[in-house]
């Protein structure tokens, strides 16, 4: 009998046992999961989006995203513990029921399928989409550097062969266009929570210039609270702070167009760890990673609900 309780999440699964799993989430919590499909792969695989929702109509919500480079695997790994946990705490964490009780949650899980598909078949350190680009032999876009938020600066590469290729236009991916069009669509979403491994540290815009965003100090004093609540339980130390100040400058970014397109709480997560295993690490650590980041993820949940 298939049941989230017998899912392992201490191992790293493939994309079809990630997707059926999904079945078995929404099977199990009826009434507060469902699956959406907000789009078509480059390779035509669904993109698939967890809803959690108590009711009501176009309510306040909250975007997460993990896997957007496939080779991040404690990303979607820790999306499917994080997943789980949601639907299990409602009802029995105060916290996250008075989320659900008015505001919806949306998370895709495998938000670039071809590639996490690539990192099983043929390379484990695939990052980019698996698109064709045209007069190249490399393939692929950072799906990082294709939105329309400073697109085409210094920290992005025109060069197709390389890892941090922004693509020949804004949203050209599909993956991206995807989330572009569900966000607007949508119009009610307050926070944007982007997930990547690794470095430890909590980032929100800018990335595209080193200007401060206009909220840069409630978002600083919120990554303040939520990289301590994290070390709290394992004593995992993150570093935080905008984009350009704390990791590098980069254009393009999913934070970024969220931010400039009116999601005022933007934040990328780098999960463990700091370069000892980086893309490759052991699934021993899934479930620490997930248990620990999950206080974080809360409080700027709960921060967006009271704001
Ligand atoms: N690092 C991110 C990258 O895309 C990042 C860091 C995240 C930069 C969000 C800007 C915005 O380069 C990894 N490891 O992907
Ligand atoms: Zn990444």
């Amino acid at each position: 009998e298939r049941s989230t309780s017998s899912f392992d999440f201490a191992s790293y699964h493939t994309i079809d046992e990630i997707y059926d799993w999904m079945d078995t989430l929404v099977d199990d919590h009826p009434s507060l999961v469902s699956k959406i499909q907000i789009g078509q792969s480059y390779e035509n695989r669904p993109l698939y989006v967890l809803k959690f929702s108590t009711g009501g109509s176009n309510r306040p919500a909250i975007w997460l995203d993990t896997g957007i480079h496939s080779r991040e695997w404690i990303t979607q790994a820790t999306g499917i513990w994080t997943a789980n946990k949601i639907a299990k705490a409602y009802g029995q964490d105060p916290s996250v029921t008075a989320i659900l009780d008015s505001m919806d949650i949306f998370f895709e899980i495998i938000t670039n399928p071809d590639g996490f598909a690539f990192t099983h078949s043929s390379n484990r350190m695939w990052r980019k989409t698996r698109s064709i680009n045209a007069g190249s032999h490399c393939i692929g876009v950072d799906p990082n550097r294709n939105w329309d938020a400073g697109f085409g600066g210094s920290g992005s590469s025109s060069n197709p062969c390389s890892e941090t290729y922004r693509g020949p236009y804004a949203h050209s991916e599909r993956e991206v266009k995807a989330i572009v069009e569900f966000i607007r669509g949508h119009g009610n979403v307050k926070s944007v929570i982007s997930i990547h491994s690794y470095s430890q540290m909590l980032l929100f815009p800018y990335g595209y210039k080193t200007a401060p965003a206009p909220h840069h100090q409630e978002l600083n004093e919120l990554a303040k609270k939520a990289v301590s609540d994290l070390a709290a339980v394992y004593g995992t130390k993150y570093t935080y702070g905008s984009i350009a100040d704390t990791i590098y400058m980069a254009d393009g970014t999913t934070v970024d167009w969220a931010y400039d397109n009116g999601v005022k709480y933007s934040f990328t997560f780098e999960l463990r760890d700091t370069g000892r295993y980086g893309f490759l690490l052991p699934s021993t650590q899934i479930i620490p990673t997930a248990t620990e980041t999950w206080p974080a993820l809360l409080d700027i949940m709960v921060h967006v609900l009271e704001h």
